[in-house]
């Protein structure tokens, strides 16, 4: 179903790729309430509509991506309403990274709080020369709610979190790429990022949503026997008998997605 949003866009390019673009410039994309429920509408498309291959994530406007929560909302919260505020948030982003399609960030200026963590919810990072990504949560004595204490220690190691959940600290680019916090710094991040894209969409269709697949149960007590079983459905795929048999050949590969 084609959705009308007011504080997000969504369009799908030639290339089957989605740019959802969180869109509030005026308020540096800060995520109220209703960003969340149209991302969550989005998703709902982006997971239903076979046409899209791959998400590129990004904020509108030059100067960030998504500095937050939006603290006016935060400002009204109680107890209750907080607990449940978080869950929302947590819910949606662990809707981003369950997503059996490639998710990107295009993290071009700032990404700090909620930004931060909806950027961490994407499969991968890519930075602008300008990034600047932190948690400032404590500084308006709260912390992380929308999952960057669990993320955060995923990707760049509990001392690191410590430091920057703590401290509330943003790092720049060459800090995030030299912690793992990003994938890559470039100074046109939405062109790298495309370009990434591109990349993962050449190869093997089923091979691609068993990796992420895979990837996802890292850490869990079930990792490893998730990547035997998914790996065994690979091979009896058409993909594999294409990817394989044009190897020998001295072709490139023509992927059915079967
Ligand atoms: N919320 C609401 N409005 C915001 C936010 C925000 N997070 N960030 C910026 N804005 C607004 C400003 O109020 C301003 O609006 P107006 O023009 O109407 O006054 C407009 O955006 C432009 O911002 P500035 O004038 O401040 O721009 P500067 O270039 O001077 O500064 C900064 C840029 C440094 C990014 C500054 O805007 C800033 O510090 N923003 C707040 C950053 C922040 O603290 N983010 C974390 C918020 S807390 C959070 O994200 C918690 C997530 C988990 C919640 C879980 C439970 C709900």
């Amino acid at each position: 179903m084609a959705h009308t949003y007011q504080t997000i866009e969504l369009k799908v390019d030639d290339n089957s790729i989605a740019h959802l673009t969180i869109n509030r410039p005026k308020k540096l994309n800060a995520l109220n309430n209703q960003v969340l429920d149209e991302i969550d509408l989005a998703i709902d498309t982006i997971e239903m509509d076979s046409d899209v291959k791959a998400i590129l994530l990004k904020g509108a406007g030059d100067k960030a991506f998504v500095a937050g929560a939006d603290i006016s909302e935060l400002a009204e919260l109680d107890g209750p309403g907080g607990e449940e505020a978080s869950k929302k948030g947590q819910t949606i982003f662990d809707r981003i990274e369950k997503l059996d399609k490639p998710v990107v960030a295009v993290v071009d200026g700032y990404a700090l709080g909620g930004g931060a963590e909806l950027a961490m919810a994407a499969h991968i990072r890519v930075a602008s020369e300008s990034a600047v990504i932190g948690l400032p949560e404590v500084s308006l004595g709260l912390i992380p709610g929308y999952g960057g204490t669990q993320r955060l220690p995923a990707l760049v190691g509990k001392a690191k979190a410590f430091e920057m959940i703590l401290t509330g600290q943003p790092i720049k680019a060459d800090e995030a790429l030299s912690s793992g916090l990003v994938n890559k710094v470039t100074d046109n991040a939405e062109e790298a990022a495309q370009s990434m894209i591109h990349t993962i969409l050449k190869n093997g269709p089923v091979a691609v949503l068993k990796a992420l697949q895979a990837i996802r149960a890292a850490g869990s007590p079930v990792g490893f026997e998730t990547e035997a079983t998914l790996f065994g459905e690979l091979c009896e795929t058409e993909d594999f008998k294409e990817g394989t048999t044009a190897f020998m050949e001295k072709r490139k590969p023509d992927f059915s997605g079967k």
